[in-house]
């Protein structure tokens, strides 16, 4: 089979005529979209990926925000697949620039031939399943009609940006941003009267450089966030070589791991161990990684009392930095259990407030209540600004699927299959809705993990089942009803045992006004989540339906 990116199918009547035929379409060319492609084309289908953007990155495409970098190592943040890959492609930072995480992806593009495989500035408005024929009808925004039989879902997990529901947000006559379609040439905040709004991962990167430039900068804080060192640095060539002389056992740790980074296992109750030998444990992983923490005791992220241990670490070291007392308990993080938000990494944001130009408002107690022609107001007063930026989110985890007007077998709306929240089998795959995939969807490991290791290992469940079943003869893979009220059961049990659910948090869909409240990412660790789908496998894949339509 060859790629038919501009090959009409050439069907009989009337609209249809310019539908494109293909064996399998991809929404979306990040990481897993572009891995996605890779691995069809490996199978021999014709593929096709649909991406909004006009370049190819996903997530690193769009965020390009003052100071934008992940904070999972680079040398774990990168593909595995190809060991040519991993020995050829240097890194310059442990911790990867989102330029540096985009020429990446380029360089992944050129050498496996990817870039024809995808279609830019192409934003997929509809998917509705053919009960008669077992294909998908795929309508972009622009009209074009594809009809495909797999349809793999590649929409990331935080690609729908929000912006506060506050009024007056389109008012503002000075200069606006969001993090997530930030602009494409430097922002220059040289001299400028800035408000940020917003202290999560993007705010926390974005606030200490916007500080060096600006000549007065706002940050309105609603919650405040835990946070820990990067210790960014340059990655020197003796320690990128050691490390690729050992890369497959690396990424074998992370495989096999809670989190898809690989740190030494937890033996013991933050509670059963000395006061000072626990400060001690906690000194040690400070600053290392972001899961360190959070992975030093077993019971760190379940239990109450386990938990404050790490939160009031954390506490100290933001005593220990800022300056000025009351500006370092307003940064305190009190409401909500260390982990249970995405915690962050940074570089200086704490040290940040204590710069003479940095003003920080607790919006606790004086909410935002406006936005108006000249900045913002609160209840307590109006803040002029000349530049607003807002660092304020994303609908996450399922914002970019429903987005789309998707109808499985009957015409139902996933919408309404999600009324009261995602249910999926594994974060893969939605009963009646055959042949869809989701890469990293709700229900699978996905942002409580490393996302490289989630989306290699989904793109290789995807692929392995699509040839099982054309193996068989089959055309259609469908998750039962059984299979997929099982593992949503089991999503839920876990993440109820945990602390997560007490926090107003992103993953509980808590930043969304009228979003089900349910906790939408499987915490039972990238690990065994990864055995339990290998197993399914080994099996023949129980759980899963196969047909011809
Ligand atoms: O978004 P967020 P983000 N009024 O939702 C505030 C990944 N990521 O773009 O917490 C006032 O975390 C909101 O307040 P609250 C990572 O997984 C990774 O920063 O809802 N404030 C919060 O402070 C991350 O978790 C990397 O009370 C309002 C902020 O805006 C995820 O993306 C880098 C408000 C939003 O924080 C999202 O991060 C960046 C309102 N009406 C992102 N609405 C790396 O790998 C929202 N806020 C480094």
């Amino acid at each position: 089979m060859t790629d038919t990116l501009a090959q009409p199918a050439g069907t009989a009547s009337g609209s249809a005529s310019d539908t494109r035929r293909v064996d399998a379409l991809v929404v979306g060319a990040g990481l897993s979209g572009l891995y996605m492609l890779h691995r069809f084309r490996e199978l021999g289908l014709t593929t096709v990926v649909l991406e909004a953007g006009g370049d190819i990155g996903g997530t690193w495409y769009w965020n390009r925000y003052p100071g934008a970098r992940c904070d999972v190592e680079s040398m774990e943040y990168s593909y595995s697949f190809s060991p040519e890959l991993e020995q050829e492609w240097d890194w310059t930072e442990k911790y990867p620039t989102q330029p540096e995480i985009l020429r990446y992806v380029h360089h992944v593009a050129d050498r496996f031939g990817l870039h024809d495989g995808v279609r830019l500035g192409t934003r997929v408005a509809s998917a509705h399943f053919g009960d008669e024929d077992g294909r998908w009808t795929v309508t972009t925004e622009a009209g074009e009609r594809w009809d495909t039989e797999q349809l793999v879902m590649a929409t990331g997990c935080l690609s729908t940006s929000k912006l506060p529901e506050i009024p007056g947000v389109g008012t503002f006559a000075g200069r606006t941003f969001h993090t997530a379609h930030w602009p494409h040439d430097p922002v220059d905040f040289t001299g400028r009267r800035v408000a940020v709004i917003g202290t999560g991962s993007s705010g926390i990167q974005a606030i200490p450089l916007i500080a060096e430039q600006a000549g007065d900068l706002t940050v309105f804080q609603r919650t405040a966030n835990f946070s820990m060192p990067a210790n960014n640095a340059p990655l020197s060539d003796e320690a990128q070589t050691e490390r690729k002389k050992t890369y497959r056992e690396h990424r074998e740790a992370a495989r096999t791991s809670g989190f898809g980074v690989p740190v030494p296992e937890a033996t013991q109750s933050a509670l059963e161990v000395d006061p000072d030998e626990r400060h001690a444990k906690y000194e040690s992983v400070w600053g290392r990684n972001l899961v360190g923490l959070l992975a030093s005791y077993t019971d760190s992220i379940v239990d109450a009392d386990a938990n404050e241990t790490a939160a009031e670490f954390v506490r100290e070291k933001i005593r220990e930095v800022v300056h000025d007392p009351e500006t370092a308990e307003t940064l305190s993080p009190r409401d909500h259990p260390f982990g249970t938000k995405r915690p962050c990494l940074d570089s200086g944001y704490y040290a940040t407030f204590n710069r003479p130009n940095v003003h920080l408002v607790d919006l606790k107690k004086t909410p935002l209540t406006e936005v108006t022609e000249h900045g913002v107001r609160t209840s307590e007063r109006e803040y002029e600004v000349d530049d607003l930026v807002f660092a304020t989110g994303f609908d996450a985890m399922t914002g970019s699927l429903l987005a789309m007007d998707v109808r499985g077998r009957g015409g139902r709306p996933l919408a309404d299959k999600w009324a009261d929240g995602p249910v999926s089998h594994l974060g893969l795959q939605v009963a009646g809705f055959p042949n869809l995939y989701m890469i990293t969807g709700p229900g699978s490991p996905s942002v409580l993990s490393n996302m490289m290791v989630s989306i290699e290992q989904h793109v290789d469940f995807v692929a392995d089942a699509v040839a099982f079943a054309h193996a068989r003869g089959d055309t259609v893979v469908e998750s039962t009803e059984d299979a997929e009220r099982g593992w949503t059961d089991h999503v839920r049990e876990v993440g109820e045992y945990t602390l997560y659910p007490r926090a107003d948090s992103w993953y509980m869909g808590a930043n969304v006004p009228g979003k089900p409240r349910v906790f939408m990412a499987y915490i039972g660790g990238v690990g065994n989540y990864r055995a339990h789908c290998d197993q399914l496998a080994a099996d023949g894949y129980p759980g899963f339906a196969f047909s011809s339509t």
